[in-house]
């Protein structure tokens, strides 16, 4: 098996649940590969748009997605590894979150993930569209090797497994409630916002509020 490469970030949702996201990346380095890249970006909504998800343009969900994932930075990773395509996909599971609790449920999406396609992270699903992904972020975000990537990945977690965790089924029963009774989705939101906040006492709440807002809009 040659080596490759695939494209990953994580999404909104795992960059503010800074445990979860930390767990993430620890289970990700478990699979044997050398990141070769680690950085924090906001890409616009036009990049996104246009370059990223341009596949999914005019699908009922696409502006949804635009504003999860424009809703907080990501993390983009590059990492090199034998078969780490097919790895890093399993390891997540399958895209949507209900999916992933019914068919494989010691997946990161089925642990982690909150409902719908609040889903933690992206990862390429192929060596064709690892390859146009690298090209691309590589091409708009000047995307380079760095030597202490791993160092810089290895802080990262350290620091932020560190960080408080909130039961993941403590947001899906807040958006069972909100499937039940969408009349009190402002009150659900206030909730849904005290604990994110439990996981992530740095972010302001103004963005707090407009994440809760964009995720309990995909119920
Ligand atoms: P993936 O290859 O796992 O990233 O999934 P897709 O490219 O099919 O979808 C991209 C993102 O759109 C997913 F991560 C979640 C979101 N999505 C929805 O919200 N609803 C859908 O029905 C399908 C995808």
């Amino acid at each position: 098996m040659p080596m490759e490469r695939t494209f990953f970030f994580l999404k909104p949702d795992a960059v503010i649940r800074n445990h979860v996201g930390a767990k993430i990346l620890d289970e990700i380095l478990t699979l044997g590969c050398e990141p070769k890249t680690f950085l924090t970006l906001s890409p616009s909504r036009h990049f996104l748009s246009n370059e990223h998800y341009y596949m999914h343009k005019g699908k009922p969900f696409f502006d949804w997605l635009l504003d999860f994932v424009t809703s907080a930075n990501l993390i983009v990773l590059v990492l090199e590894g034998k078969d780490i395509i097919k790895k890093v996909r399993e390891t997540l599971g399958p895209t949507m979150v209900e999916k992933a609790v019914f068919e494989d449920n010691s997946s990161l999406r089925a642990r982690y993930g909150l409902f719908r396609g609040v889903n933690l992270a992206h990862a390429s699903d192929s060596s064709l569209s690892a390859s146009s992904e690298l090209l691309t972020w590589t091409f708009h975000f000047s995307l380079r090797d760095d030597a202490q990537t791993r160092e810089k990945l290895e802080r990262y977690i350290s620091i932020h497994l560190d960080s408080k965790y909130v039961d993941t089924l403590q947001y899906r029963s807040l958006a069972e409630e909100l499937e039940e009774h969408p009349d009190r989705f402002e009150e659900i939101k206030k909730d849904f916002v005290n604990l994110l906040r439990k996981e992530n006492n740095k972010l302001e709440n103004r963005k707090l509020e407009d994440f809760a807002e964009v995720v309990l809009a995909a119920i």
